[in-house]
């Protein structure tokens, strides 16, 4: 089925106004014949109708790189989303949450780009600096339920991150504990060994999603590998930390309340 560019724009319309009001949405993908290509046109609309109301690119991040991630929303393909500057949350700061729908946590690991890599670039060169980081998502459809090409189109749940002290490269990054803790107890633990087995393929596999759906990752971008653990949902007055071991913490504290 042809999906026509009027669709697509109104399938982003619908997703952007879900997001702006915090109001969800039924899944949009089957009624309307989306596949996963078309699915990332969608994004690319719905991220527009937001640069064009002033935001900026920061960075992008890949989504359901790990068994734990793909079992607890029941979609088993890594999935490439993208970041705007507004979304960002300070580390140690505070995150309003208030007018998400249904926002869950997780604990990432990020990487800045030092050039725009390409297929083949060696990750020691793609990328400067690692930190911990935290990332809040929130689907706009109802449920929290979607297919492959409703997530992509829904710009893969992102919602909020925080990225904590850039470090320099460590020696490996691909077998690290991490630790997500809410008001001070461990909700989840895992290590990034989850992360396609090495959360530098999860670099490999946004560069190669990009070069087929684009943008093309940029230098000096945020890249978030996808959470190696289930996401937790996150109710007002949390204090949120992530550990990613000899990378140090990423937190945040959510303020508002789920609308
Ligand atoms: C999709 C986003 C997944 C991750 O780190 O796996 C993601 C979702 O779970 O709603 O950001
Ligand atoms: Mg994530």
């Amino acid at each position: 089925m042809t999906v026509t560019s009027v669709a697509i724009a109104d399938l982003a319309a619908r997703l952007d106004e879900a997001a702006v009001t915090g109001t969800p949405i039924p899944q949009l993908a089957a009624d309307h014949g989306i596949d996963v290509d078309t699915a990332y046109h969608v994004q690319q609309a719905l991220v527009d109708r937001r640069l064009a109301r002033g935001e900026h690119l920061v960075g992008a991040k890949m989504g359901l790189t790990s068994r734990a991630k793909m079992a607890q929303v029941g979609v088993e393909e890594p999935i490439l989303g993208q970041l705007t500057d507004t979304t960002v949350v300070p580390d140690g700061g505070t995150a309003d949450i208030g007018g998400l729908i249904h926002p869950r946590v997780e604990p990432e690991i990020a990487f800045l780009l030092d050039r725009a890599p390409t297929p083949g670039t060696p990750f020691t060169d793609a990328v400067r600096a690692v930190a911990p980081a935290l990332e809040v998502i929130d689907s706009r459809y109802a449920n929290f339920t979607f297919s492959l090409p409703d997530v992509i189109a829904d710009n893969t749940s992102a919602a909020l991150f925080t990225v904590g002290a850039w470090r320099p490269v460590p020696d490996g990054v691909d077998n690290l504990g991490v630790l997500l803790e809410i008001d001070g107890r461990t909700v989840q633990t895992g290590s990034t060994a989850a992360i396609l087995g090495d959360p530098r393929r999860a670099l490999a596999a946004g560069v190669a999603l990009a070069g087929r759906h684009g943008p093309a990752l940029r230098a000096g971008w945020i890249f978030l590998a996808g959470a190696a653990t289930a996401a937790v949902p996150l109710a007002p007055g949390a204090q949120v930390r992530a550990t990613v071991q000899g990378l140090g913490t990423a937190s945040f504290t959510t303020t508002g309340g789920a609308s």
